[in-house]
């Protein structure tokens, strides 16, 4: 590869002409301006120069290597020439720094909700919008939480329960509790290393990690972040290039991942206006959405700018090719109905997540919660149940173990909890994901106890009532913690004059 000074690189510093550096690597990205998903603006600010820090969180490591035709691949940097810049710290970068040093020490993190109070504190508002966004008036990410509340627990009493056992086994990986940690993109938009500070904890405490597909850190780079043997599932966004998936697919089960988790809520990702209205506001905080500028998709968030790759005439008649190509198991992940229950049971897989994508899909879309109930009956009627080669997962709102009880009780297998832990990791890194574990191990052995179940398999239906669930109105008690964390949306700014 040809070595190429910077000087030459800085000379390309125009829509006519514009070159970028990324990873110490030179790319001829002119014709691919306009393609740019996220618009050709954020590019040219750096045309001649160095793109990576702003590159990096957001696109998957590959994303322009597969982009890029070869030819437009210049060389590398040649390390003689590169003169080492001295980068000034952004006022609002001091004084995340400071909140950041004044965060609470973590033994006074005490639940789930703490991580997302400090999250919301020190995390750069674009990571803060892009995580804590939610599709339209975002009321399926409330009432995932709400739903939990509206399930009553009917406890048995007298059971001797000085020993409880919350171990658990997931989808025939041991797991210490019936909890997966579920998949979410971008880590590294909250902290330096990314999703590795999952992937670290879960190898230390015997959990179980779905990789995303979107993950800032790559895929192998994961992998050997792991221990040998620990236990990982993957998630699949569908390219609309099945080789590239093929190759996705292949070479995840190759390096021992255990279960494929197809995600199929979002042929088209859904409008999350917080991140949105963060994508229309500049390097210097000024709202921009009323400037005319016309080369800037202004409907574009961070999600949406890097989601064309995704399939959406994916489709049914595509399982029999999964099939083919993995022996890994197969999960569908973001079901809603029976209906499409039966479907996934049909067609062979192994399970499915009662997911709404954490709210950020179809708004006003139920909690997997509530399509939890209709969806064990109907495969009741399709065969043994509990049934060991069809798991139901749930996601979505889970902040408790007793949130986790309540799913388990009424049928899932296990539960996935995406946000809680990456906001825990945001918050104080791996340790802060080893908190969390051990805050849920703690609740998990008081709220067995209270409930009379010794151990995972005497979770029953009648240990709960549901019968609030699909009613959705009525009085619950006010949730205060996740209400204080909860950020609610705004209307347009006007520009200031
Ligand atoms: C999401 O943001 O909900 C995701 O699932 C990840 C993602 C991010 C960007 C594009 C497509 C999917």
């Amino acid at each position: 590869m040809s070595l190429v000074p910077t000087a030459t690189v800085s000379e390309h510093n125009s829509r006519d002409s514009c070159w970028i550096i990324v990873h110490s690597k030179v790319y001829d990205v002119t014709e691919f301006l306009d393609e740019h998903p996220g618009g050709s603006r954020i590019i040219l600010k750096y045309a001649g120069g160095d793109a990576t820090e702003a590159y990096e969180p957001i696109h998957p490591p590959n994303a322009i290597l597969d982009n890029l035709p070869i030819e437009k691949h210049i060389g590398a940097i040649d390390p003689n020439t590169v003169v080492a810049v001295v980068k000034e710290v952004t006022e609002e970068e001091k004084q995340r720094q400071a909140v950041l040093a004044s965060r609470p020490p973590i033994d006074e993190i005490i639940n789930l909700h703490d991580f997302e109070a400090v999250a919301k504190k020190v995390l750069p508002a674009k990571a803060w919008a892009y995580y804590s966004s939610a599709s339209d008036d975002e009321i399926t990410i409330r009432e995932n939480r709400a739903a939990f509340q509206r399930v009553w627990f009917r406890p048995r009493i007298l059971r001797d329960v000085s020993v409880v056992d919350w171990s658990h086994t997931i989808l025939g990986c041991k797991s210490s509790f019936p909890v997966y940690i579920s998949a979410t993109a971008l880590g590294k938009l909250g902290h330096p290393d990314g999703e590795l500070n999952l992937t670290r904890a879960a190898g230390k405490h015997n959990v179980i990690q779905m990789i995303p597909t979107l993950a800032s850190c790559s895929f192998d780079e994961i992998i050997d972040a792991a221990l040998p043997g620990q236990p990982l599932f993957v998630q699949l966004y569908v390219n609309r290039d099945r080789e590239i998936t093929k190759k996705y697919v292949q070479h995840a089960e190759k390096r021992g991942v255990k279960a494929l988790f197809i995600t199929v809520d979002a042929p088209q990702l859904g409008r999350r206006e917080k991140d949105m209205r963060m994508k229309a506001v500049d390097d210097n905080g000024t709202a921009k959405v009323q400037d005319g500028q016309s080369d800037v998709r202004r409907d574009q968030g961070v999600s949406r700018a890097i989601s064309s790759f995704i399939d959406p005439s994916l489709s049914w008649k595509d399982i029999p090719w999964f099939r083919s190509i993995t022996n890994m198991h197969i999960i569908l992940k973001g079901v809603s109905t029976p209906e499409d229950a039966i479907l996934a049971y049909e067609s062979g897989c192994q399970g499915i997540v009662l997911s709404n994508h954490g709210g950020r899909q179809l708004d006003t879309a139920r909690s997997g919660l509530e399509n939890l109930i209709d969806i064990v009956a109907a495969l009741k009627t399709k065969g043994p149940w509990p049934n060991p080669n069809f798991s139901i997962f749930v996601d979505g709102g889970v902040r408790r173990a007793s949130d986790v009880l309540k799913a388990l009780a009424l049928g899932a297998s296990a539960v996935g909890i995406g946000r809680g832990f990456l906001y825990a990791f945001c918050s104080y890194g791996q340790e802060g994901v080893e908190r969390s574990f051990q805050i849920l191990r703690e609740e998990f052995e008081m709220n067995m106890r209270l409930l009379g179940a010794r151990s995972i398999s005497e979770l029953k239906p009648e240990m709960v009532d549901a019968s609030a669930l699909s009613a959705h109105v009525g009085v619950t008690p006010t949730d205060n913690l996740y209400n204080n964390t909860y950020q609610h949306l705004s209307t347009a700014a006007f520009r200031e004059s």
